[in-house]
């Protein structure tokens, strides 16, 4: 039950913040949790950090005009939320999406500073992106957008002030166009944006990271019931990089992923997702035609047109598309047909009310914010690397990142045990999170 601190903190994030749900569920999911630390520490609450950590410390918004491969002039809109620097410049992704606006990307951004906090690296959160869709364009219409996107950004960036990443539609391409503006525009070969090409600048692991790391997550939390990856059956959502990076680890660690999904539907592979399979989902991604149905005419598997694949029987479900794809329905079926384990690879895809229903459940489940972690682990690797100027083998980073990983989960673990709420990874995730930023904060004075 909620004390009526949270509860008047949750109505006036509401009423300052009209029109960003996303924002209200990531804010109501945080200050739940934290309701106990804030009656044990009264310290926070005097010094308003909670209040002070819902306020983004900056917000920039701004025009992005391109023109197409026919001479049309578009304008899209672009932002970089910058939420919280306490321990370090802010670090978070870029999204390029047509449901892009600041609501949302005000949820990432609050979201990325307790994810980049349990990392154990130095990095503050932000987000950005634009509401630009990638869908069907050309490799100029992208690049030109990139570039103008861009001639804005690179003011209010740099490598010790703020560096973006890849988020939903911004992959190795995007990085590519970003970077040769930013440094055209600044004259610096720097570590200003992470994703970037191996030859130049760019970590090994890092495109396979995020997937990998939910993996190794959700191996550390079957392990606490006795289990492993191998010989389970698994539903995976999406098809884009997390969704890549997650079905090659699990076939690698001897666990079977059976469904695929998009924009229009899912894909139920019984024979299991692998070899050629997992090459064929980075065509169909870079094809930009943004149907899961390809895959389905291609190796003959069934295709169920307008649905997700929560109605699978699976042992694990790992959501990785994006927010609010998992409802308290969803998670309903998935206790029914005894799935054992839920692992966000996707940021927030599990709404409030399906949580409610698999915490209720003891099933494992994982937050986002804990378990996707691994894809800004290694881009804090990769930034290590280039203020080094020297590249580390793929065998160093992958251990690095199993590290980060299992180091995660145990910190979520213990975190909830010590606060009274064994086993909930959400609360141990958003407590760890909070901890160490909000000391920074109260070290710092009042930033
Ligand atoms: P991609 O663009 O590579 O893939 C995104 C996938 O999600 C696609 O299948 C996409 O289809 C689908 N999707 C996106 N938006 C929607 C929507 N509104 N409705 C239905 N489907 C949608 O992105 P990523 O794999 O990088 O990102 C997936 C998730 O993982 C996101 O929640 C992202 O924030 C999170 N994440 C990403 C990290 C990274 O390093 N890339 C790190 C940590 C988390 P379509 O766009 O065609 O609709
Ligand atoms: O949501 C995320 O953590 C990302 N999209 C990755 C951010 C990053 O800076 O690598």
């Amino acid at each position: 039950m909620s004390s009526d601190y949270a509860k008047n903190l949750i109505a006036q994030v509401k009423a300052k913040n009209p029109s960003e749900p996303e924002f209200h569920q990531a804010v109501e999911e945080v200050v739940e949790s934290l309701d106990v630390v804030l009656q044990r520490h009264p310290e926070y609450r005097s010094a308003k950090i909670l209040e002070r950590m819902v306020e983004p410390e900056r917000v920039i918004m701004f025009r992005v005009p391109w023109m197409d491969d026919q001479g049309e002039i578009h304008i899209n809109r672009g932002f970089r939320v910058q939420m919280n620097s306490a321990i370090g410049p802010y670090k978070g992704g870029l999204r390029f999406h047509p449901s892009v606006n600041l609501g949302i990307l005000k949820f990432l951004a609050f979201e990325q500073v307790f994810k980049n906090s349990l990392t154990t690296l130095p990095m503050g959160g932000g987000k950005g992106g634009s509401d630009f869709d990638p869908k069907g364009k050309s490799d100029n219409e992208v690049m030109r957008f990139c570039q103008s996107f861009m001639n804005e950004l690179y003011r209010h960036i740099g490598p010790d002030a703020d560096v973006p990443a890849g988020d939903i539609g911004v992959g190795g391409r995007e990085i590519g166009f970003l970077f040769g503006q930013y440094k055209r525009l600044t004259k610096e070969f720097s570590g200003v944006l992470t994703g970037k090409g191996l030859n130049w600048g760019g970590s090994l692991i890092r495109p396979e990271a995020t997937g990998y790391g939910a993996v190794y997550f959700a191996q550390e939390m079957l392990k606490t019931r006795g289990k492993g990856v191998a010989g389970l059956t698994f539903a995976v959502s999406g098809f884009g990089n997390v969704a890549w990076g997650a079905v090659q680890k699990i076939d690698e660690l001897g666990g079977k992923v059976v469904t695929l999904s998009g924009p229009d539907g899912f894909v139920y592979d019984k024979d299991g997702i692998k070899g050629e399979k997992i090459e064929y989902m980075l065509k169909m991604r870079a094809s930009a035609r943004d149907s899961v149905k390809d895959y389905a005419d291609e190796f003959k598997v069934e295709f169920h047109a307008g649905k997700r694949p929560w109605g699978i029987k699976v042992d694990v479900a790992m959501p990785c598309a994006t927010q609010n794809e998992l409802d308290d329905n969803d998670a309903r079926t998935l206790v029914k047909n005894g799935c054992i384990c839920v692992c966000e690879g996707a940021n927030m895809p599990v709404t409030l009310p399906g949580f409610k229903v698999l915490h209720e459940a003891g099933i494992l489940y994982s937050p986002g914010k804990a378990s996707n972690a691994g894809g800004v682990a290694t881009s804090g690797l990769e930034m290590t690397q280039n203020s080094m100027r020297l590249p580390w083998s793929r065998t160093e980073v992958d251990q690095r990142l199993h590290q980060i990983m299992k180091n995660i989960h145990d910190t979520c673990l213990q975190t909830a045990e010590r606060f009274g709420m064994p086993g909930n990874y959400v609360a141990g995730a958003n407590i760890a999170g909070f901890l160490k930023v909000a000391n920074a904060m109260l070290d710092q004075g009042l930033v």
